[in-house]
């Protein structure tokens, strides 16, 4: 697929999408979101993706929310269907086989913040800086930052951001558990895709089975949660790359998972 504002390079088992409307700050209209729905579809049925990493192009900008400038023109049903575009694309990320690690090169505030909370894992450079900016222009956060802002930093925290629109920097994030790591701008990239590769090392089918345990245990009780993460762990002794694990430790050699 030929897509215009966004850049997806394959490097062996990751696909590293690139938000690239760099003059906008890389900011979400209609046409990058449905592009990225489209990118999201296309890996779904990849099986030989095994980790995504999304990032922004440019030196100061992830992406600097929604495209004011395009709202600014919705009618009432336009501005719904644009909201009915981003929260398909967030949950689609989430519901993703494959984990989905965010670069966060610069700005990620409103939708790009939301974006970057839709991944699985945040990376972020030093100059990177987080807000959700909503209140500033009238609207509240809609692509889900009123619900996986208070989930990932608690309440507390994610009200003050969503009410003061106080923008974090990189390390502030870092503090309140919002990113996992920080790096200097050079050296983001090549860390994403070291981590990438890690986790690509590993056995797919249970990398994946992992992440949907992780979300699905989210809107359950404990118990329940249990119940499912036993599904999958049975799930695992069925697959040749478990078979070949625990025949790789016990002879002391090295796997090679084939993701079957
Ligand atoms: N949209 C469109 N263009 C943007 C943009 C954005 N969000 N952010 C920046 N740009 C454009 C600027 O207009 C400028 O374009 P030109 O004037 O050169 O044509 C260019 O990018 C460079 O920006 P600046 O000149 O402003 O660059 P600075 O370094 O001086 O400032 C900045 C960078 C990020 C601090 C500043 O650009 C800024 O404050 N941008 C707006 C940030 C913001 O408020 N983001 C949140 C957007 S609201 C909903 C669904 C979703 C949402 C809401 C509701 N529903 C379902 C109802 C989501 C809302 C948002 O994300």
């Amino acid at each position: 697929m030929v897509y215009e504002n966004i850049l997806v390079e394959k490097r062996e088992h990751i696909t590293l999408i690139t938000i690239n409307r760099p003059k906008a700050l890389n900011a979400l209209n209609s046409k990058t979101l449905t592009e990225l729905d489209q990118a999201m579809d296309e890996i779904a049925l990849d099986s030989t993706v095994r980790v995504v990493i999304i990032t922004g192009s440019g030196e100061k900008s992830f992406v600097a929310g929604a495209d004011i400038s395009e709202m600014n023109e919705k009618t009432p049903m336009e501005a719904r269907y644009f909201s009915q575009l981003g929260h398909k694309l967030m949950n689609k990320i989430e519901a993703l086989p494959q984990p989905v690690i965010a670069a966060v090169n610069g700005f990620a505030l409103g939708g790009g913040l939301e974006l970057a909370m839709a991944c699985d894992i945040r990376l972020a450079s030093e100059n990177a800086l987080f807000g959700q900016p909503e209140v500033n222009l009238g609207i509240v956060a809609g692509f889900g930052g009123t619900q996986r802002l208070p989930r990932l930093v608690g309440n507390g925290r994610a009200t003050e951001i969503l009410l003061t629109a106080e923008p974090l920097d990189a390390n502030e994030a870092y503090r309140m558990g919002l990113v996992n790591r920080v790096y200097t701008k050079e050296e983001l990239l090549d860390e994403t895709m070291k981590m990438a590769q890690k986790i690509a090392s590993k056995a797919p089918i249970a990398v994946q089975l992992t992440k949907s345990a992780i979300y699905k245990g989210e809107n359950m009780d404990l118990i329940s949660g249990q119940a499912y993460e036993a599904e999958v762990f049975a799930e695992t002794f069925n697959t040749e790359d478990r078979k070949n694990g625990f025949k790789a430790f016990l002879e002391k050699k090295q796997v090679v998972f084939q993701g079957k």
